[in-house]
C-alpha cells in the first residue's frame, strides 16, 4: 500500500469517528430532552433543533458516506489488488472534507437545522445545500476511480467473475449515483436559490419526493457495506464457510433494483400522491425486504455450519458455539449484535411499508426506535468494528484496550433494547418524533403533562444512557490506538470467507445489464405517476407555499419577490388564518 493511499483512508476514518463524538452526545442529549430532564429549548448553546440536525446528519450522512467510500478502496484493493487512481482517491477526499466542513460551519452557527431531510418548507443556508452536494459528488468520484480500476483488473483477468464484495460495492455505489441525482437537483437547482432569496418560491411536494427518491435508496446505501461483511467476512470469523455466495450475488442485485423505487412510502399521509402510487410503492417495498429475508436465511445457515464444526448438536445448539467474547476477534461481536438488531429494526420497517400500520406510527416515536435498530445497529456496529480493526492494520499500530473493544457492541445492544423499547412502545401511544417533551408532556409544570409517556421516556433515557457509555468506551480504544505508536508494519487486508460449495456461475447473476435495465424501468413506473401528480397538484395556486413558513397559502395571485412590511404583515394574518382553519 503506498504512503498517499493510506494516509487518505487513515484520514476517512479519523475524521468522520472525531465528529461522531459531537453526533453522540446530541444522541445523548436527545434523550435527555425527551425524558423531561432540562426543560429548555437550548443547552450549551446549541438549540433542540440544531442538536438534532448535528445529531443526524453527522451520524447518518458524513460517518456512513465516509466509511463507505473507506471501505471501498480497501474492498477494491484486497480483491483487485490494485490501488485506484490517485487523483480519484485524493480529490474525493477533498471535496468530501470540504463539504462537511460547511455543513458542520452551517450547522454549528444555526445557519442549518433543518434536520438531516433537508426537503422545504424548513429553510437551511446555501452553505449547507452546496457542502452536502459536496460531500455527494466526492463521494461520486472515488467510485469513478474504481470503474477504472476494475476495467484493467477485467481485461487481466478475462475469465475470473467479479469477487461478490466487488459486486456488492459495484452495486451500492450505482444506487448511490443514481438516487443522489434527485437529491443533488433539489439541493442545487430548486433549494439553493430559494435559500439565497433568488426566487420566491419552491415547490415543497417536489423537494420533500425528490429527498425520499434519494431517502430510502440512502438506507441501503448504509446498509449494504455491512451486508458486504456479513455475506464475505463474517463466516470466516465464525469459523465456518458462506453458504451460498449465489444467493448473496442475487440479494445485491435485488436491492439495485429495488431500492429506489420505494421513496413514496415515507409519504403514504401526504395528499398530493395517488393511491395507485401509494399502493404500488408500498409492494416494492416488501419487495426490497426479500434480499434481507435471504440475507437472514444464508447467513444463519453459515453461522449454523460453523457451529456444528465446533460440535454443536440440536437445531439451535449452533448459537451457543459461536466466538462471541474473543478480543482477538472482536469484530465478530460488531457483526453478529447489529445482526440480531437488524431482525427488528427489519420487521418493525415491515410494519411502517403496511399501509394502514403506517397511519398508526407515522410521526411517532416509533419510526427512531425503528430506525436505530437499523442505521444505529448492524450498520452503525459495522462501521465502528470495521473502522477499529482496519485502523489499526493499516497504521500498523497494535490496538489498544481490546477488552474494552470487545464489550462495545453487547452494551450498545443492551442499551438499544431499553431504547427502542422506549420509543416504540411510546410511538404506539401516540408519543411524537422530533419534538422537545421536556417543554411540554413530560414536564410536569406544563398544561400538556402526559404523565403515560413517563416510564416510555424514561426507558429510553436509560437506553441512551448505556449506549453513550458504550460509545465512550469505544472512542477510548479507537483514539489510544489512533494516538498510539507503530510497532508492525502497515497491511490491507480483510478476513475473506470461502463459499461452502463449489457453485457454478449463473449467467444472470454475473452479468450486471440486465439488472440495470429493470432498474431503469421501475424507476421510471414508480416515478413518473408520482411526478405527475406532484406537477398536478401542487404548482397551481392552491397548495403553494410561502417562505419561511410551514402553512400552505391561500389561493390568490402569485407576490412579487420582494416583500413590503405591509405585505409580510398581510401574509401574517393569512397564515393565523390558515393555521385556524387547519386546526378545526
Ligand atoms: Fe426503514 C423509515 C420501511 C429497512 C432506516 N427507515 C425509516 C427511517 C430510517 C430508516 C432512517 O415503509 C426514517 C426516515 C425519517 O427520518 O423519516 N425500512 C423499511 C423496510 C425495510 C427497512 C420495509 N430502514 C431500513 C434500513 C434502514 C432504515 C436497512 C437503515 C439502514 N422505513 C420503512 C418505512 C419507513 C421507514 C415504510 C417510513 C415510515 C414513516 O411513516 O415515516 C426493510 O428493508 C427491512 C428488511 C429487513 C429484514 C430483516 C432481516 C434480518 C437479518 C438479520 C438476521 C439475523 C441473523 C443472526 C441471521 C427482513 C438479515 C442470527 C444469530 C443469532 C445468534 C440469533
Ligand atoms: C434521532 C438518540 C445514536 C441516527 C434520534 C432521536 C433520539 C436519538 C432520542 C429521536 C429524536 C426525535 O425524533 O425526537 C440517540 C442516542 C444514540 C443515538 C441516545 C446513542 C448514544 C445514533 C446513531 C445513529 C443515529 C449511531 C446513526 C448512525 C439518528 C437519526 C435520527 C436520530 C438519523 C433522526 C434525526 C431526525 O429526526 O432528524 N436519536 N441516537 N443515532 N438518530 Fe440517534
Amino acid at each position: 500500500i503506498t504512503k498517499p493511499f493510506k494516509r487518505v483512508i487513515l484520514t476517512e476514518f479519523f475524521l468522520p469517528l472525531t465528529l461522531l463524538t459531537i453526533g453522540i452526545y446530541h444522541g445523548l442529549m436527545q434523550v435527555i430532552y425527551r425524558a423531561g430532564i432540562i426543560h429548555q429549548n437550548s443547552f450549551a448553546g446549541l438549540n433542540y433543533y440544531q442538536g438534532l440536525t448535528l445529531h443526524g446528519v453527522i451520524n447518518a450522512l458524513v460517518l456512513t458516506t465516509f466509511f463507505a467510500v473507506a471501505f471501498g478502496h480497501v474492498t477494491i484493493s484486497h480483491y483487485l489488488k490494485k490501488e485506484p487512481p490517485r487523483l480519484a482517491y485524493s480529490s474525493s477526499l477533498w471535496l468530501m472534507l470540504l463539504g462537511t466542513v460547511m455543513d458542520a460551519y452551517a450547522m454549528l452557527t444555526g445557519k442549518a437545522q433543518a434536520l438531516y431531510t433537508f426537503y422545504a418548507p424548513l429553510k437551511d443556508s446555501p452553505v449547507f445545500y452546496i457542502g452536502t452536494a459536496l460531500l455527494i459528488i466526492g463521494s461520486w468520484v472515488a467510485f469513478f476511480g474504481w470503474i477504472k480500476t476494475y476495467i484493467k483488473w477485467k481485461k487481466e483477468n478475462p475469465d475470473t467473475k467479479m469477487p461478490l464484495a466487488i459486486l456488492g460495492t459495484f452495486v451500492n455505489f450505482t444506487i448511490w449515483v443514481v438516487c443522489t441525482v434527485p437529491a443533488a437537483y433539489s439541493t442545487l437547482i430548486l433549494l439553493t436559490p430559494w435559500a439565497a432569496g433568488w426566487v420566491e418560491r419552491v415547490n415543497v411536494p417536489l423537494t420533500r419526493m425528490l429527498f425520499w427518491m434519494f431517502g430510502h435508496a440512502l438506507v441501503y446505501f448504509w446498509l449494504l457495506p455491512a451486508y458486504i461483511m456479513y455475506y464475505t467476512i463474517l463466516p470466516k470469523l465464525a469459523g465456518g464457510k458462506l453458504y451460498s455466495e449465489n444467493a448473496g450475488r442475487l440479494a445485491f442485485l435485488l436491492f439495485l433494483i429495488l431500492s429506489v423505487p420505494v421513496g413514496v412510502h415515507h409519504q403514504f399521509s401526504e395528499p398530493v400522491f395517488t393511491p395507485g402510487t401509494k399502493l404500488f410503492m408500498a409492494i416494492l417495498t416488501f419487495g426490497v425486504a426479500l434480499p434481507s429475508f435471504m440475507t437472514a436465511f444464508t447467513i444463519a445457515a453459515s453461522l449454523e455450519h460453523a457451529g456444528r464444526k465446533k460440535g454443536a448438536r440440536g437445531w439451535l445448539g449452533w448459537m451457543l458455539h459461536l466466538p462471541y467474547f474473543r478480543s482477538d476477534n472482536f469484530l465478530f461481536g460488531y457483526l453478529i449484535c447489529g445482526m440480531i438488531l437488524f431482525i427488528f429494526g427489519g420487521l418493525s420497517g415491515i410494519v411502517n411499508a403496511s399501509y394502514s400500520l403506517n397511519a398508526m406510527v407515522h410521526n411517532t416515536a416509533w419510526i427512531p426506535g425503528h430506525f436505530h435498530m437499523t442505521v444505529a445497529g448492524p450498520v452503525f456496529l459495522s462501521i465502528i468494528g470495521m473502522s477499529l480493526l482496519l485502523y489499526g492494520k493499516l497504521s500498523g499500530k497494535p490496538i489498544q484496550f481490546k477488552l474494552l473493544a470487545t464489550i462495545v457492541p453487547y452494551m450498545w445492544m443492551l442499551g438499544m433494547v431499553f431504547f427502542s423499547h422506549g420509543l416504540m412502545a411510546g410511538g404506539l401511544m401516540g408519543e411524537p418524533r422530533r419534538t422537545n417533551l421536556g417543554m411540554t408532556y413530560t414536564n410536569p409544570d406544563s398544561p400538556l403533562f402526559n404523565q403515560h409517556w413517563v416510564p416510555t421516556t424514561t426507558s429510553t433515557l436509560i437506553g441512551g444512557i448505556i449506549m453513550s457509555v458504550a460509545a465512550l468506551l469505544y472512542f477510548i480504544s479507537f483514539f489510544a490506538t489512533a494516538f498510539g505508536k507503530k510497532t508492525q508494519p502497515a497491511v490491507l487486508e480483510l478476513p475473506e470467507s470461502e463459499p461452502l460449495h463449489p457453485e457454478k456461475p449463473v449467467a444472470i447473476l454475473t452479468n450486471l445489464k440486465p439488472w440495470l435495465a429493470v432498474m431503469g424501468v421501475l424507476i421510471l413506473f414508480a416515478y413518473i405517476p408520482a411526478l405527475n401528480s406532484v406537477f398536478k397538484y401542487s404548482v397551481p395556486v392552491k397548495g403553494q407555499y410561502q417562505i419561511d413558513s410551514p402553512v400552505p397559502e391561500n389561493p390568490k395571485p402569485a407576490q412579487k419577490a420582494k416583500q413590503t412590511k405591509s405585505d409580510q404583515h398581510t401574509n401574517a394574518k393569512d397564515h393565523a388564518k390558515a393555521e385556524r382553519s387547519l386546526s378545526r
